[in-house]
């Protein structure tokens, strides 16, 4: 079945965030976004390095880095993000009242407003929640990967019409189809395992292009636990886009 290509959805839409990362993809025939979860700034920018020339996004969970410290985290992390081209996703998932995720968006130590170009939120706060998001492309959690999840198709549905309504969202996350208007994001991805025994579930690039029309991989251990960091970033950049050709002819 065929669906809107990159180019198609980038000229469709108008939100500058949902722009870059289509630009992005087109130019560097990928889309892959690596998950960085390691534990020190070290790991990751030395991950960020050997990732950058393969990824449209390299996705955080800030909150793990044992020796944060924003000049010595943030800063080198951005350049690495400008020399390589490709974007800052922190996957911080927001789960609280707007008020809350305005102060926990903007201050702490980490300062995600600062530089994160994409962020995560659930969407349990309902519509409103979502305001305070400014200058940032949000991807609303609409589905999670992990089984037993309470993300049941009735939470999904009324998940997706706030996604849908609120201008600074741009995508989801999900393990279903979404409507084309927004990109789609999906976790869970590794080209061997089928689980990790802590109730995470996956699926192969291939599945995801094909059965979800996925826009997006995002792929952690499947790259960071590999022997060879860069090679591995490389195949899954390859699987991915040629799933995503395939699943456009
Ligand atoms: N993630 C999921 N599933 C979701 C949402 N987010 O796995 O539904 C995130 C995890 C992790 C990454 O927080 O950072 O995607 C998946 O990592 P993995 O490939 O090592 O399992």
């Amino acid at each position: 079945e065929k669906h809107l290509t990159y180019e198609q959805k980038l000229e469709k839409t108008n939100n500058s965030f949902a722009k870059k990362i289509l630009e992005i993809a087109i130019e560097k025939k990928s889309n892959l976004i690596a998950s960085a979860d390691v534990l020190t700034t070290k790991e990751l920018l030395d991950f960020a390095e050997k990732v950058g020339p393969n990824i449209v996004a390299l996705k955080t969970h800030i909150d793990i880095i044992t020796d944060f410290d924003f000049d010595e985290t943030i800063l080198p992390l951005k350049e690495l993000s400008k020399n390589y081209n490709f974007l800052l996703m922190e996957d911080r998932k927001f789960a609280d009242i707007g008020n809350t995720q305005e102060l926990q968006f903007a201050n702490g130590i980490y300062k995600i407003s600062f530089w994160a170009d994409l962020v995560t939120s659930q969407v349990i706060g309902g519509e409103t929640s979502l305001d305070c998001f400014l200058n940032v492309g949000v991807i609303a959690i609409l589905g999670m990967s992990s089984k037993g999840t309470l993300t049941n198709s009735d939470y999904r549905e009324n998940a997706l019409k706030i996604a849908l309504s609120h201008p600074n969202v741009i995508g989801g996350v999900s393990q279903n189809k979404i409507p084309e208007d927004l990109l789609l994001f999906t976790p869970g991805v590794n080209l061997e395992n089928s689980g990790d025994g802590k109730g995470q579930q996956y699926n192969t690039p291939e599945y995801v292009f094909k059965n979800l029309q996925t826009d997006f991989i995002i792929v952690g251990r499947g790259i960071y636990k590999a022997e060879n960091i860069e090679k591995a970033s490389l195949d899954y950049k390859i699987a991915g886009w040629n799933s995503y050709l395939t699943g456009n002819k």
